[in-house]
């Protein structure tokens, strides 16, 4: 056997353990206006206005476009999915700014068919629906799985959606929409209302697998020349 033949095949048993063992899925969401559909959302600006501080939909002095990241975690077992998102230029306390537009009301994970603009509300961690029973947050009022920065304007969100938890359904039912790509995160304002930025949940391959693929395919590129 090359050596190049034995790299491949040892990286492509490598890839069957991993499969095997299995640790969970990794998803991430780049939250950006530019991403909204549907009424009173940021794409809405004949209702809604330009973004502006207000107070008054599309009135007084314009502000920054919003944006952010999240980041999910489904455990090995598919019963609990946890998540981090850090967003900036939306006021998590309604006095990171002056004007009253920017102030974040609801955040949510929304999830649902294929061909719809906008989902349901499917778990929601900040202001209604609240659905993160078990946090800590769930205690607050607002109810908020979500922090504002020290300074500047945005701040940072952590929560778990658990497996029976959910906006009339569950993590259980709604699994297959996320895995097929059909769920967002959503932050709502006082401007837009119907979400100001959102992000879909797009599963990200692990390093380790990416790489034992790409060694494995390098080891099979090796054999096929050698064999010629
Ligand atoms: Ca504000
Ligand atoms: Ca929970
Ligand atoms: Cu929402």
């Amino acid at each position: 056997m090359t050596l190049l033949r034995t790299i491949g095949l040892l990286c492509l048993s490598l890839l069957l353990f991993v499969g095997r063992a299995d640790a969970g899925l990794i998803f991430h969401a780049d939250l950006l206006t530019g991403t909204e559909a549907g009424a009173n959302s940021f794409a809405d600006q004949v209702n809604r206005g330009a973004p502006t501080t207000g107070p008054g939909l599309g009135l007084g002095p314009s502000r920054p476009l919003s944006f952010g990241t999240a980041n999910f975690f489904l455990n090995d077992a598919g019963t609990a999915l946890t998540f981090t998102a850090t967003v900036f230029n939306i006021d998590f306390t309604g006095s990171q700014t002056p004007g009253p537009n920017d102030d974040l009301v609801a955040a949510h994970i929304h999830a649902g068919v294929p061909a719809a603009p906008t989902f349901s509300v499917v778990w929601g961690f900040f202001g209604n629906p609240f659905n993160d029973l078990n946090s800590p947050g769930a205690a607050l009022s607002p109810q908020s799985d979500c922090t504002a920065f020290a300074t500047g304007v945005g701040g940072t969100c952590t929560g778990t959606w658990d497996l029976t938890e959910g906006n009339s359904t569950t993590l259980a039912a709604q699994l297959p929409n996320i895995l097929a790509g059909r769920s967002y995160i959503n932050f709502h304002t006082t401007q837009y209302n119907g979400g100001e930025i959102r992000g879909f949940l797009v599963q990200v391959p692990e390093p380790a697998t990416l790489i034992l693929v790409g060694l494995g395919l390098l080891g099979i590129a090796g054999m096929r020349r050698r064999t010629v």
